[in-house]
């Protein structure tokens, strides 16, 4: 479905899918859970989702003249961090806006994980004390003015790189990569659970799998607790992807699957539950989600699981798309463990 647009490599290539034999088994053995491994794709600062979005934003980029890359998140923001990656890869400038997103105080919130290793990489990292919102914010259109205005040439690239005109591309590509793997596996998905905040991950899987009629069954957890802006947002960009890739049919409202009930308390705060799922699976798989994101949609997973939602004998995939790094900013919380 991709065949035309231009991809510029970040990623390792198709990454691995897993079956989690001990998880599957705790919640009862009726249902398969599978980890397509999105956290491990690269070598570029740990990798996660952003890169599969980001090769086909990048040739855009390149080709535009520019210079300085210009995006924005929360203090704790992955998408930021990969932002700085790739600048340093592509031998960009990097200007990032960090707004205050969650309402966490853990000491070194501000200095550790994400937001050290894009220092690291010599982002320009810019706090700014504004609260969640996933739309085009104020604090980046300054920023891509104040890289004018010292002479540079900016690339804006819009949180999450959700409502860039290429930013579900990656995931439509995500769809592909999933239906040569089952050739392989000689099975299919029933269902793909996929944390939802931006949604141009969402947005792209929908795309992707309604080639083959499994649009609803991608299963969005909601994780920015503004489910309705959010969901609007998956539609408008799941709308401009499939007609970017000539789909052949409209996306309509219908086709979007989002579950509301996980990203209590708000944005980027674990709830008690949230916790309790991180341990699970890092205690039974080895393998750690974050309390932002993976970690939501490994409980709205497992909770699923257990209501009896995915019908017995399916096989379910679990979109890991990275973000252990904030994991530093909850020290406190994991104090022991
Ligand atoms: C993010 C997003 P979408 O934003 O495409 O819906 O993806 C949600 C998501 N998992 C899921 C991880 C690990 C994520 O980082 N992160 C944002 C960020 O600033 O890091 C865009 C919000």
């Amino acid at each position: 479905m991709l065949e035309k647009f231009e991809r510029y490599p970040l990623t390792f290539g198709p990454t691995h899918i897993e079956k989690l034999e001990r998880l599957s088994e705790h919640l009862g053995g009726k249902v398969a859970l599978y980890a397509k491994r999105e956290d491990c794709n690269s070598g570029l600062a740990f990798g996660g989702n952003k890169l599969r979005k980001l090769e086909y934003i990048i040739p855009d980029a390149i080709a535009s003249n520019a210079d300085t890359l210009v995006s924005i998140g929360g203090v704790q923001s992955n998408h930021t961090r990969m932002i700085a990656a790739v600048a340093a890869k592509i031998g960009f400038k990097c200007r990032l806006v960090q707004e205050s997103w969650v309402p966490h105080e853990d000491a070194v919130y501000d200095r550790v994980g994400n937001i050290l290793l894009s220092r690291i990489m010599g982002a320009d990292v810019q706090m700014v004390d504004e609260g969640f919102d996933i739309g085009i914010r104020q604090s980046w259109e300054e920023a891509i003015e104040d890289v004018k205005a010292k002479g540079g040439h900016p690339y804006p690239i819009p949180a999450g790189a959700s409502v860039h005109k290429y930013g579900g591309l990656g995931y439509v590509g995500f769809a592909e990569e999933v239906r040569a793997q089952e050739e392989e596996l000689g099975f299919k998905f029933d269902y793909i659970v996929v944390c939802t905040v931006t949604g141009s991950t969402h947005a792209g899987m929908t795309v992707g799998f309604a080639k083959d009629g499994r649009a609803r069954n991608v299963i969005g957890i909601d994780a920015s607790f503004t489910p309705a802006q959010t969901k609007a947002q998956v539609l408008e960009i799941a709308q401009r992807t499939a007609g970017l890739v000539e789909l052949g049919r409209e996306i309509t409202e219908d086709d979007i699957v989002l579950v509301e009930d996980y990203a209590y308390p708000v944005y980027g705060v674990p709830s008690d539950e949230t916790k309790a799922a991180i341990r699970l699976c890092a205690r039974l798989e080895g393998m750690i989600t974050d309390p932002v994101y993976e970690g939501k949609s490994m409980q709205g997973m497992i909770d699923l699981v257990k209501k009896g939602y995915f019908p017995e004998g399916s096989n379910v995939l679990y979109a890991h798309l990275g973000g252990a790094p904030a994991i530093n900013g909850y020290a406190y919380t994991f104090r022991n463990g």
